[in-house]
């Protein structure tokens, strides 16, 4: 198979590759990034369209949608036929039009969303996602496999990266979660270094409820006798005088207090905190 993109994701990926016994070509647009590669096994190849024309399969590893599109247009011709697998990041909407793009070409697509850091590919742990042409997914799954654990998700393209993009969505707010508490221990002298033993575990604990909230969410009913959002209002209060005491800038939380506040104001006082869910629609 060829990678097109020799980033940290793309070198991960051809070395896993490589590592695994696939005869593999590599191509970057800044020579010099396949060296180690090359040393390892892979076959540097000078051009895209000679990437492109080594291999049936072809992975891109590129930057955003836009330098795809820029390494993939010219090549289109000889990409005809040939398997694509994208595993660039890309807003759902971009992946369908990426296959719409392909489709039009005569090229068979799947999209992907990595769901790891570079150090992971090829390690227990890494998955990546994927949606789009069904067959090319199976066609090459055990070659997929070999670079992370791999899961089909459905025939719309954009479907892998809604996940992914879904999944980044609740991490980037759980480290935000993490340094704000961070920053308010830290007016009492605490190390984020400690702090963040404590967080683990309470992160840990409390993420176990998650599927309560999803059955809470389909079902659509907020009627609690628990935890109402009257309560949660009092205690986000309690939370932001806190960090003000602590003089904790209010960027993170503030909008967390305002969805609460919203929902008490307009009559929703007695349901459940998962409620927040219709409001963020
Ligand atoms: N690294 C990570 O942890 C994350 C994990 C989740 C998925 N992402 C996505 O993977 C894509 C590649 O990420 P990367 O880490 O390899 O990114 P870079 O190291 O910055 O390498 C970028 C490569 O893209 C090439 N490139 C950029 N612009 C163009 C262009 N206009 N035409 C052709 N190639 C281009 C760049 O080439 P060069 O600068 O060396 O010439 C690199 O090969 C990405 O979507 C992540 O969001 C990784």
């Amino acid at each position: 198979m060829t990678v097109l993109g020799l980033g940290a994701m793309g070198q991960a990926l051809a070395a896993a590759l490589v590592e695994g016994g696939h005869p593999t070509t590599v191509w970057n647009r800044t020579r010099g990034r396949d060296a180690d590669l090359i040393a390892a096994g892979a076959v540097g190849a000078v051009s895209v369209a000679d990437a492109v024309r080594a291999s049936d399969l072809i992975i891109a590893v590129l930057l955003d949608y836009a330098s795809v599109r820029e390494t993939l247009d010219p090549v289109a011709d000889q990409l005809a036929g040939r398997h694509l697998v994208n595993l660039t990041s890309t807003a759902p909407e971009q992946a369908r039009q990426l296959a719409a793009w392909a489709a039009a070409n005569g090229i068979r697509y799947v999209d992907g969303g990595i769901m790891a850091v570079p150090s992971m590919i090829g390690q227990p742990g890494a998955s990546i996602l994927y949606s789009g042409d069904r067959a090319v997914f199976e066609a090459n799954l055990s070659l997929l496999e070999s670079i992370a654990a791999a899961e089909y998700l459905g025939d719309d393209p954009g479907l892998a990266s809604t996940y992914d993009f879904a999944l980044l969505s609740t991490m980037y707010l759980m480290f935000a979660g993490y340094l704000h508490g961070a920053a308010m221990v830290r007016s009492v002298g605490v190390s984020a270094s400690a702090f963040a033993q404590r967080a683990v575990a309470w992160v840990t604990a409390m993420a176990q409820s998650l599927p309560d909230y999803g059955r809470t969410i389909d079902a659509g009913d907020y009627a609690t006798d628990v935890q109402h959002l009257d309560f949660q209002k009092a205690a986000l209060d309690a939370v932001v005088m806190a960090s003000q005491d602590a003089g904790v800038a209010l960027d993170l939380i503030g909008p967390v207090k305002n969805l609460i506040d919203r929902q008490v104001a307009d009559g929703h006082g007695a349901m459940a905190f998962a409620r927040t869910f219709e409001e963020l629609r």
